[in-house]
């Protein structure tokens, strides 16, 4: 780890940095852990699915993105959120189905969305969110903007037709993309191994029939995270060219917390190791420590405070209002609430 703290992208970062990456990736895991609570207290509806040991991804991606940079991705959205600096008031409300919740309680665990921070979601549909990832990157070539969209799949989605259709166009079109496949082994409760065919050099190697840049990436290091994420967006910033990315990385909870098989399919043991071996966040933790960044006492401070933030959160959502029933036929067109924008065909965005 402390080899991999000196790749490029991560040469000159300051302590204040450095510390910021942690509470990112603590708040996370503490947000994770509350919401659990509530829903084993039957406060949520629908899913919940946990993103506990997938932190150093979110939060590494975030680190690097700038003014033209976007994140879009699947139901396994929460921590991409609070990366991107969502508030937990409103990520927990919107669990708890609450008008005060970032997508008014309508979206759900599923459904975070915070466009004023380049955040495109939270999308149910398995590979759903690639062909519109790829929309914004194609929206930022066709407005001369210098950014990128990073897309999230789980290595579930790489089998998804209209997941091709994309990384084609990408390619063909050299769009800003980055496709970053979080591949944590399984989609529900099948191993990668089962579920998808693929030639020596795993998923990422699929880029190859596109003609497209692909690395492999160890997810345990966000140090190797915003190395590897970093190059590809030079690589959208500087030649807009698209890359597909796969970080190796690691569920600890089942596919939903509804998922009564999470102990079926994967061994206790092989849970145990990436707990205590590969634990992204612990693994950050020791390093910090090693080279005297942090110390236990300012660990604990970042550690309470995400607690009491998390346990606030949880309140304010209780407290909150359900949305009303007349608002249930807001917020579904743009255009029905906005008859004063009225635009066709979507080029409403594009025109702006
Ligand atoms: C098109 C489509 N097919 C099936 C489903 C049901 N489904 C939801 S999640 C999932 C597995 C996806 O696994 P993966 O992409 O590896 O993501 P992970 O949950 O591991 O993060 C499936 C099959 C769906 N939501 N959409």
């Amino acid at each position: 780890m402390a080899k991999e703290a000196k790749l490029p992208i991560n040469k000159g970062l300051s302590k204040e940095d450095q510390l910021a990456f942690y509470r990112d990736m603590v708040r996370i895991r503490r947000f994770e852990e509350r919401s659990l609570r509530v829903y084993q207290q039957g406060k949520i509806g629908g899913f919940l699915h946990l993103y506990i040991g997938q932190e150093s991804i979110a939060v590494g991606c975030a680190s690097l993105m700038g003014e033209h940079d976007h994140m879009i991705t699947a139901y396994r959205n929460h921590g991409h959120g609070l990366a991107v600096g969502m508030g937990m008031n409103e990520c927990m409300a919107e669990l708890l189905g609450k008008a005060t919740g970032c997508s008014k309680g309508k979206g759900g665990s599923m459904h975070y969305f915070a466009p004023d921070k380049n955040y495109w979601g939270g999308h149910g549909i398995v590979g759903g969110q690639v062909p519109l990832g790829t929309g914004i990157a194609y929206a930022l070539k066709y407005k001369g903007l210098t950014g990128s969209c990073m897309t999230f799949m789980g290595d579930g989605a790489i089998n998804q037709g209209a997941v091709h259709e994309a990384y084609n166009l990408a390619a063909l079109w050299d769009l800003p993309a980055i496709f970053i496949i979080e591949n944590n082994g399984y989609s529900m409760g099948t191993s990668q191994e089962r579920s998808s065919s693929h030639p020596e050099h795993g998923l990422a190697a699929r880029a190859e029939g596109y003609n497209m840049a692909w690395e492999h990436v160890n997810g345990e290091s966000i140090f190797a995270i915003r190395d590897g994420v970093g190059r590809a967006i030079e690589r959208a910033h500087k030649e807009s060219k698209p890359t597909l990315l796969e970080i190796h990385t690691y569920r600890y909870q089942g596919h939903s917390v509804a998922d009564a098989n999470a102990k079926k399919y994967r061994t206790k043991e092989e849970i145990d190791d990436y707990r205590k071996n590969h634990d992204p966040l612990n693994v950050y933790r020791l390093y910090l420590l090693d080279q005297k960044i942090m110390s236990e006492d300012e660990m604990k401070e970042i550690d309470n405070a995400a607690k009491k933030e998390a346990e606030d959160a949880a309140k304010f959502a209780d407290e909150s209002d359900f949305p009303s029933v007349e608002s249930i036929t807001e917020d579904v067109y743009w255009e029905a609430d906005n008859p004063d924008q009225r635009a066709s065909q979507g080029r409403l965005f594009f025109n702006d």
